[in-house]
């Protein structure tokens, strides 16, 4: 069965963004869980400032699992990235990375590389850009394993990063430089932007996918605007994925509709 979940964004510095619940997780748990979602995804400033028994504590009260964690924070509110040209962000972004997978592995959920893979800048080799991130993946990826998760590194669309756009590069990538432990997320906002058809690529990329991050093609909550999910959900179905859609997606118009358009499009497409 695929499996519902809603992000929830709990960065106090940071007012935008494409989070269905901001800054307050009781609150957020509960309406999540009125609404029947299975899971919610965390997006916090660093591992520090979640405390894992209260945090356990919650999610049982609310009957949610934590679906993961997101590690985009070390690049907006820290300034790392796995690909910076200097070591010393390389390796800082490492071990920021590192305490982000031992959080999520507390609840037995994975955490999400996206923004923090950053770019091929201006002075750097594309080649060398891609064997940092490459480098950064093995290590991270044994980490994970070490702990008994998994990593998920997500393509992103080209105005967020040059270095990998598609699910189908990121498989050829992964499995190219023999990276373990890594699965891929398709980013259904990204993909829409990339992908010249979406389902396509979620079959032809199947087994190295899972995880979803489920918003329309303008962000907004799934239905409001023009993305096609029947073919998505279909091949999703097709592939036997039994991971979460999580909905990835602006707080349009406010966090309690976009929650419920969420939970409706996903049980016409993806609960069935
Ligand atoms: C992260 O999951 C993502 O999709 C990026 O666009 C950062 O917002
Ligand atoms: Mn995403």
């Amino acid at each position: 069965m695929i499996k519902s979940c809603a992000t929830i964004a709990l960065v106090p510095e940071i007012t935008s963004g494409p989070w269905i619940y901001w800054h307050d997780l009781e609150r957020s748990l509960a309406h999540a869980s009125s609404l029947g979602f299975d899971a919610v995804e965390l997006f916090t400033a660093s591992a520090e400032v979640l405390d894992v028994s209260e945090t356990q504590l919650l999610l049982e009260k609310y009957k949610l699992q934590l679906a993961a964690v997101g590690t985009g924070a070390g690049k907006v509110i820290h300034g790392l990235t796995l690909t910076d040209p200097d070591p010393n962000v390389r390796k800082k972004a490492i071990e920021f990375i590192e305490s982000m997978i031992k959080l999520g592995a507390a609840f037995g959920a994975p955490a999400i590389i996206g923004s923090m893979q950053g770019n091929v800048v201006t002075g750097v080799d594309r080649e060398e850009a891609l064997n940092w991130l490459a480098d950064g993946l093995i290590y991270l990826g044994k980490h994970a394993a070490s702990l008994g998760v998994k990593l998920i590194y997500e393509p992103l669309n080209r105005y967020e990063t040059n270095l990998i756009n598609t699910l189908g590069d990121g498989v050829e990538f992964l499995k190219s430089r023999q990276i373990q432990h890594v699965g891929l997320l398709a980013d259904l906002f990204h993909m829409n932007i990339e992908e010249a058809d979406m389902a396509a690529s979620i079959k032809s990329s199947g087994e190295y996918v899972i995880h979803v991050h489920f918003a329309d093609s303008n962000r907004r909550p799934a239905g409001n605007g023009h993305s096609d999910f029947s073919e998505v959900a279909n091949v999703l179905k097709e592939i036997n994925y039994k991971g979460y859609v999580s909905a990835e997606a602006f707080a349009w118009p406010n966090s309690q509709s976009a929650a419920t358009q969420t939970i409706k499009t996903f049980n016409q497409y993806f609960n069935q």
